[in-house]
């Protein structure tokens, strides 16, 4: 749509009393203050960077204000809007840009890119699209407690060529989440026009493929932005849905200050200027008399000293001065397991492993009222290798939920029921598919705490491992993608007392955890697991086979090939399960290492990267001395898991397991 086919501003004040005019007026007018004078701190040096909003202020502040103020906003770059509506300390705002330690990150964060659970805000990771399944979660939330509320959740109009976008869309459709996804189509994505960004006439014409209501309307008319948002909202609050919202407006601005728009067409923006939001709403209420402009020139000399009072408390703030101690410990959500062990002759009957995942879902599912389970297939159908068999008869449709396809959008709404106070677990069908999730949990769970103090309470579910013919795609090793991430807790355990204890112990950390599980496991290990509930202690490995010759270091499969391979080579050797790889056992480690001098790690994940890695290179830089060999690793060739029985054989390290074993025990 081109610019020049809007009609000119039409305000419909009908039903909005004089006093609300106004404060719609003030709270437009606040953020505009705000960035002019930001601008002039760009020139003189003292801010680095700048995104403006500056033209597109009707819509974050229309929007926020038809909302009721405890309803979730999710924020992009040019949302000041949100954040002056929500009547965020603007010293304090101030601080979190200038990366100062009274900010909201504590200087981890740079702009808008926080969030604050007293103001309903969550802020925008870098990456476009993520937040929008967040308020999915949010959405899902609402409906479970039977809550009144909407959610709101901002796009630019390049946003939507994201897959998350289109994810998001579909998940909300089709649980009839009471979530508004506002587009502010500015014309532009960074440098690109929207006739190169997508197809069709309007982005709210997607909505009919999605099911959803959809509209677009004039986002640089304040009082259209505001009715709309408050019709739809009291709407959804009564009848649950979704709905696209497509807000039109134009960046009159850089992509950020230093960019420029030398790209952008002059008449264009000249067309725009025309429409600027507050100009033209200020020249509404001078002409039907309900602002003059003495109360005009009043209300941005009052503005403008509560800016200049921030900018000085901002500025006037500190360096952060975290210690390394500090930072890591905001790493993950404090918390303090308190393992509650089995009872020691308590009833106990034989259960596979799959069994054993099972029951812990079961117990966890009691103990938890707030804990929904998600996943492909996993509700009627109960899942592709029927670990969730039987919960949604138990617990309800409601708390086990099919998902449509779209890994990235449930852990997104996974988060977004964490931020509402739910517990939740993904099931991934395949750990091999969370490369489809992969952006939310590396990005968005693991570093949430870190960078504003909230925590991520997920649990994602990874069926894993290869041994089975079922080619590279159903049977890849990809714990060490997340071994590496700050922030995520990776369990994986290799029996089912430990798989039973470890999930619980997973749903009771408030923190991110991928729970690994061995699918050629569930069904060919079987031991006597503890009826009741109890947990197994996260971040402890155990010695299964005490030994005095060499060490094997190893979990998940490991430990079976491992017990076996000893067995039958009748040699001495200890081997230590890791059972946690993230936060990794480095005292047990140690402590192996030390007694027996000789240590091989063994894992089915491929060798170079993989945990043995860290394992070696921590042993030699810290345990030299008390090693008699190498520490050798015994691992999947470095390619592709593949398919035929025959060359997956050779792939896997059990093939050289026994070989290598004998190597490090005459070294
Ligand atoms: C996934 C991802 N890809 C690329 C970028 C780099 N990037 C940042 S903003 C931007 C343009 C965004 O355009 P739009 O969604 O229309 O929002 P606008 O900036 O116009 O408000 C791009 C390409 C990013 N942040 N995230």
């Amino acid at each position: 749509m081109s610019a020049t086919s809007f009609q000119p501003m039409a305000y419909d004040r009908s039903g909005l009393a004089d006093d609300r005019l106004v404060e719609l007026y003030r709270e437009l007018l606040f953020p505009r203050l705000i960035e002019e004078k930001m601008l002039i701190l760009l020139r003189q040096g003292r801010i680095s960077k700048w995104f403006s909003g500056i033209g597109q202020e009707a819509i974050s502040v229309g929007a926020t204000m038809a909302l009721d103020p405890d309803e979730m906003v999710f924020t992009l770059h040019r949302n000041l809007g949100v954040f002056t509506v929500r009547k965020m300390p603007f010293g304090r705002l101030f601080a979190q840009w200038q990366g100062k330690a009274e900010g909201y990150s504590k200087g981890r964060e740079r702009s808008f890119h926080f969030g604050s659970m007293e103001h309903h805000i969550v802020g925008m990771i870098s990456h476009l699209g993520p937040q929008l399944a967040l308020a999915d979660g949010v959405g899902l939330a609402h409906l479970l407690k039977g809550e009144k509320k909407v959610a709101l959740a901002f796009s630019g109009d390049g946003g939507t060529s994201e897959g998350d976008f289109h994810e998001a869309l579909n998940v909300a459709s089709v649980w009839q989440l009471p979530v508004i996804f506002l587009v502010e189509n500015n014309g532009y994505g960074l440098s690109t026009p929207v006739n190169e960004q997508y197809r069709c006439e309007y982005l709210a014409d997607r909505g009919k493929g999605y099911g959803m209501r959809a509209l677009t309307i004039d986002g640089n008319n304040i009082l259209e932005v505001y009715r709309t948002v408050s019709r739809l909202a009291s709407e959804m609050r009564e009848n649950p849905h979704p709905v696209l919202l497509e807000c039109m407006t134009f960046r009159m601005r850089g992509h950020e200050e230093a960019s420029g728009t030398k790209y952008v067409p002059k008449d264009l923006m000249e067309s725009w200027a025309l429409k600027d939001p507050i100009a033209n709403y200020e020249r509404f209420l001078l002409d039907s008399g309900v602002l003059t402009e003495p109360r005009i020139a009043e209300m941005r000399k009052v503005i403008k000293k509560e800016i200049e009072s921030g900018i000085r408390e901002g500025e006037a703030g500190l360096e952060p001065q975290n210690s390394e101690e500090e930072e890591l410990a905001d790493v993950y959500a404090p918390f303090r397991q308190e393992v509650i062990p089995a009872p020691v002759d308590g009833p106990a009957t034989v259960r596979r492993f799959v069994d054993a995942v099972s029951d812990g879902l079961r117990w966890a599912m009691e103990k938890h009222d707030n804990l929904v389970l998600m996943g492909q297939d996993i509700s009627g159908y109960g899942g592709v290798f029927k670990v969730t068999e039987g919960l949604a008869g138990q617990f309800g449709p409601g708390r086990v939920r099919n998902t449509p396809l779209c890994e990235s959008a449930i852990v997104g709404a996974a988060l977004g029921l964490s931020l509402k106070g739910f517990k939740s677990m993904v099931e991934m069908q395949f750990a091999d598919f969370v490369t489809c999730g992969f952006n939310q949990i590396v990005n968005n769970l693991a570093k949430l705490h870190y960078r504003w103090g909230q925590h991520a309470d997920v649990v994602v579910r990874m069926p894993t491992g290869a041994g089975t013919g079922a080619g590279p795609f159903h049977s890849q090793s990809n714990e060490a993608w997340f071994f590496h991430v700050p922030g995520l807790k990776v369990l994986y355990p290799s029996n089912p007392v430990d798989a039973k204890g470890l999930l619980l112990a997973a749903f009771e950390d408030p923190n991110p955890v991928l729970y690994f599980e061995h699918k050629a496991l569930y069904r060919s290990v079987s031991g006597s697991v503890p009826d009741g509930y109890y947990t197994v202690e996260i971040g402890k490995a155990q010695v299964v086979r005490p030994g005095q010759d060499v060490s094997v270091i190893t979990y998940g499969m490991g430990v079976q090939w491992a017990i076996r391979a000893v067995e039958e080579l009748g040699l001495d050797a200890e081997i230590l399960d890791l059972r946690t790889l993230l936060p990794l056992d480095y005292e047990a480690v140690r402590a192996t290492a030390r007694k027996t001098g000789k240590v091989l790690v063994l894992h089915e994940d491929t060798l170079t990267g993989g945990i043995g890695a860290e394992i070696a290179a921590f042993l030699s830089e810290h345990e030299f001395e008390h090693l008699d060999a190498p520490v050798m690793r015994v691992a999947s060739l470095d390619t592709p898991v593949p398919f035929s029985r025959k060359l997956e054989d050779q792939f896997l390290p059990v093939s050289r397991l026994k070989e290598k074993l004998l190597k490090i025990y005459s070294y």
